[in-house]
């Protein structure tokens, strides 16, 4: 699927392209929306092109279809080529900075000469940028604020990214199977750290194979750069400048190798420690005694912790913050598995800002296995996310009741909700009698993210009608900070209420501290993917990994519920805030 990547980036650089050069609207929009159709595809556009489906893709049109063939055969768009001729590349790449946007850069390259990024930057920092007109010192403000986070997550990728990356080289490797026997995502990554620095890979195989598996490595077709080549190690750094280490371990070694390279080394200093008090010397290679430095094992990671006494620790846990003494005393809590996951709470159609239809939306979880999702466009005032009006919703209600005429009986459960806004005043975007209706509310704070926002989330919580807080902190790395917020306060409240709190994939909120301290005070968390396309769906695994990092169990995650203990989570708050139903 590198394919689809480097055609939807090329779409989205021409459009803003051709926005910087003020051509038309229409035009512009077309290959924004080609852009996002592609990187959503779950099928590659090459495969889809050779069986004649891609015309048929919504978004795909005529002209856009051309250049994808141009792109397949030649490697090379020639229309794009030509655009870059006219704009200045390297002052676009701006656009990926948080709240700036193409007029901004237009204007500094009109009135300021500026021709490149470091020019801008410049302009930026000195305060000329704030004297033109429409700009003022609080939107330059706001573009510095933007600035310091692109720079910051250029040095880290956010774990989501981390994680598509891990999975496409994860399916380079395939076509090499019979050449290895294990491959693991290792590192921060395995861990599921929120953010990442490099990617670490470790393959098990007969040395006879390392060459082999190494030159396939530097030949993955995302390499910018191949920063280190070798028999043992190699290093690449990607077209989007992340790095990806390989290293290649004998089978014997695999499981040593793989407690080494998981890390954190805050957890391996502590285990060989405790090793070297026992007369054991744990390395890469195995564990073996100090004293006549016979192996004693190590090929499998779960015999590196029984060695020293422990209960095997799962990745996630291993920071030196409690779980080395849980493990020794054979006391960790039993984390949440992917096997307890029944349904999704909150994902997007397009009947919002969603790019597939409900009906697809809803094949898709079915084929998941799941056994009930709940819909949740958004409600009116989100207006760039075309949020619904009531109207739109019982529209929404009797396609609903159709599909469940057909996916019920096959043990399926299609849950009517909503995303609904939390307003500036802490009250909800939809009237009361709707939104007694909805199965399931999820509310959301989606304007004001400068403030502190505590009080908007008490009223939402305070509400009989809302299940779920989405996005509770309002953060997204790279991309916004997070509003202050009186944690303390809103954990009580939904403890009290009987309201969840939402782990959203996309935006790693909640993040594992306060997921830590929703499992330590009881309150319910509901991990969620956000899904604005049927891709999207699969993140649940990543959503259990960060929720297993705030060491979540299952009794505290509403997803392990059925169908009807869903219900029951739902009725039992009504009849608490109403006192009756
Ligand atoms: P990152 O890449 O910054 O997100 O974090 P990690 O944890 O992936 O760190 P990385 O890539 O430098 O190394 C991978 C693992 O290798 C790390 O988690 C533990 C192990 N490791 C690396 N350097 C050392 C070290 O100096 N001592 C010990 N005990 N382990 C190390
Ligand atoms: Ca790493
Ligand atoms: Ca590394
Ligand atoms: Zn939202």
């Amino acid at each position: 699927m590198e394919k689809n990547k480097e055609i939807a980036r090329i779409f989205e650089r021409m459009a803003d392209m051709l926005e910087f050069l003020g051509d038309n609207p229409y035009r512009i929009n077309t290959y924004r929306r080609a852009s996002e159709v592609l990187s959503e595809l779950g099928e590659d556009v090459e495969e889809l092109l050779r069986r004649g489906k891609l015309r048929q893709i919504h978004g795909i049109g005529e002209s856009t279809l051309e250049k994808i063939k141009e792109y397949l055969s030649k490697g090379s768009i020639s229309a794009y080529e030509d655009l870059r001729k006219k704009v200045p590349e390297d002052l676009l790449e701006l656009l990926d900075v948080p709240g700036l946007g193409v007029k901004t850069l237009r204007l500094a390259y009109d009135r300021l000469k500026v021709r490149n990024k470091e020019d801008f930057i410049k302009a930026v920092r000195s305060g000329k940028l704030a004297f033109l007109p429409g700009m003022g010192e609080k939107k330059v403000q706001n573009i510095l604020r933007g600035l310091e986070l692109w720079e910051k997550s250029k040095e880290r990728m956010s774990l989501l990214q981390a994680y598509e990356l891990g999975q496409s080289l994860l399916k380079h490797f395939e076509a090499l199977r019979e050449l290895y026997e294990g491959i693991q995502l290792a590192g921060s990554l395995r861990r599921r750290r929120e953010t990442v620095g490099d990617i670490d890979l470790l393959i098990s195989a007969e040395r006879g194979s390392w060459a082999k598996l190494h030159l396939h490595f530097v030949e993955y077709p995302g390499v910018k750069e191949v920063v280190l080549h070798g028999e043992t190690k190699s290093s690449i750094v990607t077209q989007e400048g992340r790095q990806v280490d390989l290293r290649t371990v004998e089978p014997e070694h695999w499981g040593a190798a793989l407690q080494y390279f998981t890390g954190s080394k805050e957890h391996n200093v502590r285990i060989r420690d405790i090793a070297k008090a026992m007369g054991l010397k744990i390395s890469e290679y195995g564990v073996f005694r100090a004293d006549t430095g016979e192996r004693v094992g190590g090929k499998e990671e779960e015999e590196v912790y029984n060695l020293v006494g422990m209960e095997w620790i799962p990745p996630e846990l291993r920071e030196n913050t409690g779980e080395i003494e849980l493990a020794m005393a054979k006391k960790l809590p039993r984390l949440l598995e992917l096997k307890d996951i029944r349904g999704d709470f909150h994902m997007h159609s397009n009947w919002s800002d969603g790019l597939h239809s409900l009906e697809e939306m809803v094949q898709a979880c079915y084929e998941l296995g799941y056994q009930y999702m709940v819909i949740g466009d958004h409600s009116q005032s989100s207006r760039v996310a075309k949020g619904l009006d009531p109207s739109r919703y019982r529209e929404q209600f009797k396609l609903i009741e159709r599909l469940r005429a057909y996916y019920e009986p096959r043990g399926f459960y299609i849950l009517k909700g909503c995303e609904v806004d939390i307003l500036p005043d802490g009250s909800l975007d939809l009237p009361e009698d709707l939104l007694e209706e909805f199965d399931f509310v999820v509310a959301s704070i989606h304007s004001k993210f400068n403030q502190d926002n505590t009080y908007r989330v008490l009223k939402a919580i305070e509400s009989p009608f809302v299940n779920l807080i989405g996005h509770p902190t309002g953060k997204a790395y790279g991309t916004r900070e997070g509003y202050p917020l009186d944690m303390e306060k809103v954990l009580r409240t939904a403890k009290e209420t009987g309201t969840a709190l939402e782990l959203n994939i996309h935006r790693a909120d909640l993040s594992p501290e306060n997921i830590r301290r929703c499992m330590e005070a009881g309150v319910t968390i509901a991990i969620v993917t956000d899904a604005h396309s049927v891709k999207h769906l699969s993140y649940m695994e990543l959503g259990v990994g960060l929720a297993r990092r705030g060491w979540a169990v299952p009794e505290l995650v509403l997803n392990a519920k059925d169908v009807e203990g869903v219900r029951e989570f739902v009725r039992k708050k009504r009849e608490l805030m109403l006192g009756k139903v």
